[in-house]
């Protein structure tokens, strides 16, 4: 798959420069260094980079393009780091729709998720503890009547859901909906979906008892056992700011449309042209049932951006609910790396969402996962349990050829990270194209 050679290495790739990563090994405290492994000589290696770099793009601008695919699991990060590119490479605001699109998306990621969250803490036996529970000083209601509403209306459905409705003024447009009064600047959103738009218009109906529930101490509770119901972690961002993003003056920031999540359902490129190259890049729906649709952007890729989340050794698929995450991103792995159309492709791996990994092993052990029970390492340590999952899936590759420098540990959802490491991943594709292609020789 021509990857480069070396030795595996015993570091951990450096994170990059988003600061993320406080428990990095010393030789990565900086951050802001090459793009992978830290060996010496890899630091050699390394002082040709500039004139490698250079090499590259001379070649690459009388040649052509780049064609790199973003591939993996369902919600690894892939579509978040698409939308990073577009923030990094594309100079175009977001249109006005775009942002009405994501406010609706918004909206109903909360009300997804507060779905999934009032059913657990129901499957936990933990109704009782609501009783218990003040709610804050201002609130107009208790949690446990908070609970109560939201089971009824977005859980079990048995109110009455003519009781409760947006009010929908006659003298707006069919996709404008009035908001505590106001007219909503988000609204409706075509583009978003029918069941989307239900449900952001069920969070402008709840959001008060959506506020209150998620402030009680059941609900943190609950929060750390979540892994057994797929929560989307960063939505925790969306929930703690519920007030923001119910007001009618409500417009999705930078971040919001980061994190908004929409399952991707067909396959997306978008052209860049960076420092005189032109880049095609594609983002696919990873979830099983998308698969099938990778094969017709195989043809003729420089590059594979593999990615993969570390933080889901505890969780299983959406798809399959008794599949674990991570067991399901190295067989894909392994696929990906044996397939023949990649075998003149440079291939790299994004561990993705290390934010998560680094507060999620410290109360999720690794060596309880029946997969991962051979991991002897320490426990809450984040620098032992990454180097683990790198060697999992090294172990993955028929011949042991993978350079640490295709490896990188990120967090898709922060901007300064990803700019780092997309930086160092340009570099790498354009020397590794050179090298396969007779013009530098191998490592
Ligand atoms: N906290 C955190 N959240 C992340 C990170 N990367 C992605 N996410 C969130 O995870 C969710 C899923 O990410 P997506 O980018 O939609 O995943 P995907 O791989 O495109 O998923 P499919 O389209 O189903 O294949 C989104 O809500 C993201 O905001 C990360 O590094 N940290
Ligand atoms: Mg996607």
């Amino acid at each position: 798959m021509g990857c480069g050679s070396s030795a595996p290495q015993q570091t951990v790739p450096p994170s990059g420069g988003g600061g993320h990563n406080p428990s990095a090994p010393a030789n990565n405290a900086g951050g802001g260094g090459g793009g992978g492994a830290t060996s010496n000589a890899k630091a050699g290696a390394s002082a040709n980079t500039g004139i490698e770099a250079d090499l590259a793009r001379a070649r690459l601008e009388d040649e052509g393009k780049i064609k790199m695919l973003l591939l993996g699991a369902g919600e690894s990060g892939k579509s978040t780091i698409f939308k990073q590119m577009r923030l990094l490479y594309n100079s175009n605001e977001r249109t006005d729709d775009d942002l009405r699109m994501y406010g609706v998306v918004a909206r109903s990621n909360i009300v997804v998720a507060v779905r999934k969250l009032c059913a657990h803490l129901r499957n936990l036996g933990l109704e009782e503890e609501l009783d218990r529970e003040e709610a804050g000083d201002q609130s107009s209601m208790s949690v446990r009547q908070a609970y109560d509403e939201l089971m009824a209306y977005l859980v079990d459905n048995t109110a009455n859901l003519e009781g409760k409705s947006v009010s929908q003024d006659p003298s707006v447009s069919e996709h404008q909906i009035l908001n505590n009064g106001k007219k909503d600047w988000v609204g409706q959103s075509a583009r978003a979906g029918g069941a989307a738009n239900n449900d952001a218009k069920l969070f402008l109906d709840h959001h008060e008892s959506i506020r209150i529930l998620w402030q009680s101490d059941t609900m943190k509770k609950v929060w750390a056992k979540r892994s057994a119901v797929n929560v989307i972690d960063s939505h925790k961002q969306y929930l703690d700011d519920i007030p923001r993003i119910a007001s009618p003056d409500y417009k999705p920031t930078t971040q919001d449309v980061l994190i908004a999540r929409v399952r991707t359902t067909q396959v997306i490129m978008e052209k860049y042209r960076i420092d005189g190259i032109d880049f095609e890049v594609y983002d696919v729906g990873g979830q099983r049932s998308e698969r099938r649709k990778w094969i017709d952007c195989f043809d003729s890729v420089t590059a594979v951006i593999f990615v993969a989340a570390l933080s889901e050794y505890d969780q299983t698929l959406a798809e399959a609910k008794r599949t674990n995450r991570m067991v399901e991103a190295l067989e894909l792995f392994r696929s990906v790396c044996n397939n023949r159309s990649f075998s003149d492709t440079s291939i790299l791996l994004f561990l993705n969402k290390k934010d998560i990994f680094t507060e999620k092993i410290m109360y999720s052990d690794i060596a309880a996962q029946r997969p991962f029970c051979d991991y002897a390492g320490p426990t809450k340590d984040f620098d032992h349990g990454v180097l683990y999952f790198i060697q999992k899936f090294k172990d993955c590759l028929i011949d042991d050829d993978f350079n640490d420098s295709f490896i990188h540990v990120t967090c898709a959802t922060d901007t300064n990270n990803i700019k780092f490491v997309l930086e160092s991943t340009r570099t790498i594709i354009m020397s590794d194209n050179l090298k396969r292609s007779g013009f530098l020789g191998a490592d």
